[in-house]
């Protein structure tokens, strides 16, 4: 399935990461948004290098209509958590893989004070993060709920299929 993700309408999806070196996997997510038609924005923000522009960044994505935020951090990984604090909107968190296999940002990520979610995928999880953004905002959007009963649809095709392709 692929469909046009309209640059020119509002993002609704925000995604966030710590540095420009995470943007490879950090795409995976972008790349989802865009195949479901939803307009997206990216952006570097550091936790610890531009902590104000981060504040900034959550303190405004509300009012400016985003939906959801993924965020996507390595090592010392408190971008996403810094950002669920100054926001309502739900925040997921992709650790990225580091020099200790992404073990350090994914425990960053995931080990929350209470109260304060964020809703961690695997480390290099930046698809899953992104189709779980999809359903975050399908709640109240039909079109994207046909879009994603589709998608299921897809991946139950190709998983007959290699279960055919093997039993023959
Ligand atoms: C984190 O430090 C970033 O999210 C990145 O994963 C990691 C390394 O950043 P660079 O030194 O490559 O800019 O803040």
């Amino acid at each position: 399935m692929s469909r046009r993700s309209d640059a020119a309408s509002k993002p609704r999806v925000g995604i966030i990461m710590g540095s420009d070196t995470d943007w490879p996997t950090m795409k995976a997510a972008a790349d989802v948004c865009a195949q479901f038609g939803v307009a997206h924005e990216a952006r570097v923000l550091s936790a610890h290098r531009t902590p104000e522009d981060a504040a900034r960044y959550a303190r405004t994505a509300e009012r400016r209509g985003l939906g959801v935020i993924i965020a996507g951090a390595g090592g010392a990984a408190h971008l996403p958590g810094v950002v669920a604090s100054l926001t309502i909107l739900p925040v997921i968190g992709v650790p990225i893989e580091s020099k200790l296999m992404g073990l350090d940002s994914l425990l960053s990520i995931v080990q929350m004070p209470s109260g304060i979610p964020v809703a961690t995928v695997a480390v290099g999880g930046a698809k899953n993060a992104g189709i779980l953004a999809i359903q975050i905002l399908a709640t109240a959007d039909s079109g994207l709920q046909s879009r994603l009963r589709r998608f299921k649809a897809h991946l139950a095709r190709d998983s007959r299929l290699k279960n055919k392709n093997l039993r023959s």
